[in-house]
């Protein structure tokens, strides 16, 4: 069948009955300890829940549903006539349902989302009226969300005394919805921001676009280079399995039956922290003061090398360098680096970008700190959005935002199908680590 909720609903059965067969079988099984440091270290590398849109190898980067970024951008259908990126409504269809889709399924998912994708009106208005100047992209943004939220089929299905064994069905419904409608909402408040709120008629698109294309003409970019830039962004950024600070404040919140727009809103006030989504941003500005503070000298290993001290000795992180879980370069930023390398070899900030590829590796290993001294993702983003004129830095973690919805909320899905309970981990005081282990 072409129609998704249709072949999700097919999956369903089968996976319960594989965890429940799993669970009689392995149920006692140890996944993962927890030592003390780990309480205090952030918990890093405890094995403690299941996620099953991706999985993240720490040598060789995200596979979504076992699909390589490379093998997603071979195998996923693309936009016609010459696309050369994979669309994403087709990685929501393979992370929600675990097959790769066909342009037909693709068709009718995008259709159904066109159909979804207006945002009510007195949203747009409330949005206007913000104070643009002072309000943070991503505080617009999660307050956007959660104006959404009122139309929450999940919501008014709970309200109404829904069954359990339906909470999937109103939770994809809100997924849909909300996946439709973030375009129109990010554009909004990028134009209300920089753009002195000029918009650009959603109704002036026509219907022919997917949700990179639609993202990105409301944005107000007009070149098929962008359109696919955004494809690719919009894939790459979605899912990073279910540790990591978005996803697992989506998972977390919604394990309280609060619906997917409350879910989504809190993962995205999480992705606004400078040490996750917001380091996109902070790349950027960081590139410029490098720029700024290099002035006239060349860009030497030994220049730059120089100038990565000084952010450092000043007490800072290198922005865009180093993961809690990788410990080799980001494959999301080698398809970056390629796209790169395809539209804009001659760009300076790319030839700044690749010179810091050689230099800072070898600084963060001398400064003998860091577990991964390697490129994630926002090294790489903030370079391509500025070639193209999207400039204003502090706007960047909202499209990382809109993509992350296609990962966080297929997840979201899965948990009310699987019927997941609260999480409700145990913690313990400090005054308790100290007692148990001095009485052992
Ligand atoms: N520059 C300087 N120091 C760094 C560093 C970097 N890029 N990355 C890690 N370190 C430091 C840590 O701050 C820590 O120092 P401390 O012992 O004084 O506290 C030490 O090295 C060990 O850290 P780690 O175990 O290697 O990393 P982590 O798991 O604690 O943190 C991360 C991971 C991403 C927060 C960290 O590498 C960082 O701050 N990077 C820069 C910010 C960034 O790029 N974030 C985006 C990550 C991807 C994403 O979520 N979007």
């Amino acid at each position: 069948g072409t129609n998704l909720k249709e072949v999700f609903r097919e999956k369903i059965e089968p996976m319960h009955k594989q965890v429940v067969e799993l669970r009689e079988k392995y149920g006692e099984e140890v996944l993962g300890t927890c030592t003390v440091s780990q309480a205090y270290g952030g918990m890093r590398s405890v094995k403690c829940m299941t996620y099953e849109t991706s999985l993240l190898d720490p040598e060789e980067g995200i596979r979504f549903r076992g699909y390589s970024i490379p093998e997603c951008q071979k195998l996923l259908p693309k936009a016609k006539p010459d696309g050369a990126e994979p669309l994403p409504e087709s990685l929501f269809w393979l992370l929600l349902t675990g097959d790769v889709p066909t342009d037909a399924q693709v068709a009718q998912l995008q259709e159904d989302m066109r159909e979804r994708a207006r945002v009510p009106a007195d949203v747009l208005k409330i949005l206007d009226s913000m104070p643009h100047e002072q309000l943070h992209p991503m505080s617009q943004f999660a307050a956007a969300i959660n104006l959404l939220q009122r139309e929450s089929a999940m919501a008014a299905a709970y309200a109404n005394g829904a069954n359990k064994s339906s909470y999937w069905e109103h939770c994809l419904e809100d997924a849909l919805t909300l996946i439709a409608r973030l375009p129109e909402v990010a554009a909004r408040i990028y134009r209300n921001t920089f753009h002195g709120g000029k918009h650009v008629p959603p109704g002036q698109l026509g219907d022919a676009h997917d949700m990179g294309k639609r993202l990105a003409r409301l944005l107000g970019f007009e070149s098929p280079e962008f359109d696919e830039l955004m494809r690719l962004y919009l894939v790459i950024h979605a899912d990073h399995e279910g540790g990591n600070v978005s996803a697992h404040a989506v998972r977390l919140v919604g394990s309280a039956l609060s619906d997917p727009y409350m879910a989504f809103a809190a993962g995205m006030n999480g992705l606004a922290g400078p040490l996750h989504g917001l380091a996109n941003q902070e790349v950027l500005r960081w590139l410029v003061q490098l720029r700024q503070r290099l002035g006239d000298r060349p860009m030497t290993t030994e220049n730059l090398t120089e100038l990565c001290w000084q952010t450092l000795n000043e007490g800072h992180v290198i922005p865009g360098f180093g993961h809690a879980v990788l410990r080799k370069t980001d494959p999301r930023y080698t398809a970056q680096r390629q796209f790169a390398l395809k539209h804009l070899p001659h760009d300076d900030m790319f030839q700044l970008v690749s010179k810091l590829y050689e230099v800072v590796p070898q600084v963060l290993e001398a400064q003998g700190k860091v577990k991964n001294p390697w490129p994630n993702v926002d090294q790489h983003s903030g370079v391509l959005l500025q070639y193209y004129g999207l400039r204003e830095s502090q706007y960047y973690t909202v499209l990382f935002g809109v993509s992350r919805s296609l990962g966080t909320l297929a997840s979201l899905v899965w948990d009310r199908a699987l019927g997941l309970p609260l999480e409700r981990p145990k913690s313990v005081t400090t005054e308790w680590i100290r007692e148990h282990f001095h009485k052992q």
